[in-house]
């Protein structure tokens, strides 16, 4: 490398001196003025001149012509030291984004999980409870069986022949299986203990369609059927079927009728055990469900059975319900066969329910990921 400084009056002049001393490869390094006059600091490669384009000899006065002093490994060392603050740069700048990239990927498992809760149909609420305890730093498929987990230890199940009392109510909103479920029960009787064990009572007086559906289920088992409207028709209905398993059927109502809470009213004025069931069709609105479970006062519901599963898209709302309403399960129906589609369940049954059922509304492979979990 030759470092060469020329001076001249103007920028014109020095560079038309720098082009015929250095030729047209030079570089210019510096270019400041100096008392008046320009100075260009130029170089050359030297190599490159000799063995390509040669400069020509220089034709300026001695004066004119300056020896520089700079070394040229000074030179080179400070183009090094420009060309380590760019890599330092882009370093800098790269590794910014690789740690972003990383918090980013602590957090995505959460919200794969939240998602994956979500499209159960489990609430918000839930969803989040459930990931802030058990799926923090996990990765997504141990943590996925985790919250699974959890899900079906915060279920509460149940048997009703655990529960004492041989009188059972069966409440819910219209049509969601109530009177379906209270001749399955009595059929599941009838067929351990005979029909001469097991008496039925309906509380639903409002349509007569109602009462032919049940008149000829208990005719068909050969058992007793009575239909009672208030407290004194009720409790002779009771004497008169005394030692049997007795199932009372109400009728369907809205969760703002008075009348549901004048039918619960009639049944516990009775002061006698009776287990009072829910009946929570799958299918039905989250919201509906848990305004009828509040229609009862708190811990009076002995529990609940879930009816029209094979008819829901998801579960996570009714076990929602469940688990905010604490009612343990009983059991549930997937089908209309009379007393064949009442299965017995527990929590986790139920969480592999829900996610099965969710699998058929995804995509393949959101399936695979969910199947995999249990
Ligand atoms: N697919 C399906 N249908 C069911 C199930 N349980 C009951 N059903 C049907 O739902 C309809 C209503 O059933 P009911 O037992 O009469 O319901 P309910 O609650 O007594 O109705 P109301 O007394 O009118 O309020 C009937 O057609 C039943 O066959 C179930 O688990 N799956
Ligand atoms: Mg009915």
């Amino acid at each position: 490398m030759r470092i060469e400084k020329y001076t001249a009056k103007d920028s014109r002049s020095a560079m038309a001196q720098v082009r015929a001393e250095l030729g047209a490869d030079a570089l210019i390094l510096a270019n400041r003025r100096v008392a008046g006059l320009i100075e260009i600091t130029a170089a050359v490669d030297v190599e490159q001149a000799v063995n390509g384009a040669t400069p020509r000899a220089s034709k300026r006065p001695a004066r004119e012509r300056e020896a520089v002093s700079t070394p040229t490994n000074e030179i080179q060392l400070k183009a090094l030291e420009r060309e380590l603050q760019r890599l330092r740069g882009i370093l800098d700048k790269e590794l910014g984004t690789r740690s972003w990239q990383e918090a980013a990927n602590t957090r995505a498992p959460q919200s794969v999980l939240r998602q994956r809760l979500l499209r159960m149909g489990l609430s918000r609420k839930l969803a989040g409870a459930l990931l802030d305890h058990h799926a923090s730093g996990k990765r997504v498929e141990a943590g996925w069986r985790q919250v699974l987990a959890a899900l079906a230890e915060r279920l509460q199940a149940s048997d009703l022949e655990q529960l004492p009392g041989n009188i059972t109510a069966v409440y819910g909103g219209t049509g969601v299986g109530k009177t379906s479920t209270v001749a399955r029960l009595a059929g599941r009787d009838i067929q351990r203990l005979g029909p001469e064990m097991v008496g039925l009572i309906t509380l639903d007086n409002y349509r007569i369609g109602a009462q032919e559906q049940l008149a000829s289920f208990a005719d068909a088992l050969g058992i007793p059927l009575f239909s009672a409207s208030d407290r004194h028709t009720l409790s002779l209905a009771l004497r008169k079927m005394q030692g049997r398993r007795i199932y009372i059927d109400t009728a369907g109502m809205s969760q703002h009728d008075a009348r549901l809470q004048g039918q619960y009213a009639l049944i516990r004025e009775l002061r006698k055990p009776v287990r009072h069931l829910m009946v929570l069709a799958a299918s039905a609105q989250p919201s509906q469900c848990r305004a009828l479970a509040a229609n009862f006062a708190p811990h009076t519901l002995s529990g609940a059975i879930i009816s029209k599963v094979d008819e829901a898209q998801s579960l996570g709302g009714v076990l929602d319900v469940l688990i905010s309403s604490q009612l343990p399960v009983l059991g549930y129906s997937d089908g209309q066969r009379i007393p064949e589609d009442l299965r017995r369940t527990d929590g986790m049954d139920l969480v592999r329910r829900a996610v099965q059922l969710t699998e058929l509304g995804n995509s393949p492979t959101a399936g695979q990921s969910l199947r995999a979990a249990v």
